[in-house]
């Protein structure tokens, strides 16, 4: 069986791993799946072509024989619960490490999106800057509970699962805002999440395609 997964053709964040199909990638390679990819121009995303396996017209997607999923936390959820390597096999172990993925989508990332709301879609409007504040608080009162949680630990419940990959690929997108720096614990923690071997071969993938140089014309 074939994998195929869809990637921006250029990433705008030009190779840093900050797009959602580094996630994917990453559980690809965590469970030992081979995969092919088909880039897509912003304006192929809303052709009806694409519009077909994502409605709202966006990467990443994957097709794997007549299946056709979007949204990351499905996709990775799916290659976690087909294939070994994501989720511990006791079954209640099982579900608090789906609720770690949970958690990442649903608590601890939308607050870091508004970085990106408040400072690129409504960066004009005379109260940007008063928000900004705002939101980057409202990001340290979840990192501060996050890190109080994690203490010590090497991954947040037991061994790494998908649970981690999808946190940590959350928090990556903090880098470029200084704020993790401000967290060690969760710092040194993503920084773990990043060693894997795997995280490596995603990111490698990913870098060959944004960080090239254009074609020639
Ligand atoms: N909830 C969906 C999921 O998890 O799959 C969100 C998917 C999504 O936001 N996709 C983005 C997209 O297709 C790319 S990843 N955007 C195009 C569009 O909506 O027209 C988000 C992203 C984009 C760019 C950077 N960057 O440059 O740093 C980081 C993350």
């Amino acid at each position: 069986m074939t994998i195929t997964i869809t990637a921006f053709e250029r990433s705008p964040d030009g190779g840093k791993g900050l797009a959602r199909d580094t996630r994917v990638r990453w559980a690809l390679e965590e469970v030992g799946q081979p995969y092919d990819v088909r880039l897509v121009s912003f304006r192929d995303m809303k052709e009806p072509a694409h519009l077909r396996l994502h409605p709202f017209g966006q990467i990443p997607t994957l097709e794997e024989d007549d299946l056709v999923l979007f949204e990351t936390g499905a996709i990775v959820l799916h290659l976690a619960q087909s294939r070994p390597g994501l989720l511990p096999d006791d079954a209640h172990a099982r579900a608090r490490a789906i609720a770690w993925m949970f958690a990442a989508l649903n608590t601890v990332e939308p607050p870091i999106l508004d970085i990106v709301v408040v400072k690129f879609q409504e960066g004009d409007k005379p109260w940007a800057q008063e928000r900004l504040p705002l939101v980057m608080d409202r990001i340290r009162a979840r990192l501060v509970q996050l890190a109080a949680r994690l203490g010590d630990a090497e991954w947040l419940d037991g061994a790494f699962s998908a649970g981690d990959l999808m946190m940590v690929s959350v928090l990556l997108r903090l880098r470029p805002s200084g704020l993790l720096d401000e967290f060690p614990g969760l710092a040194a923690y993503v920084a773990r999440g990043e060693a894997r071997p795997a995280y490596q071969r995603a990111f490698a993938a990913q870098w060959a395609v944004n960080a090239a140089p254009p074609p020639a014309a």
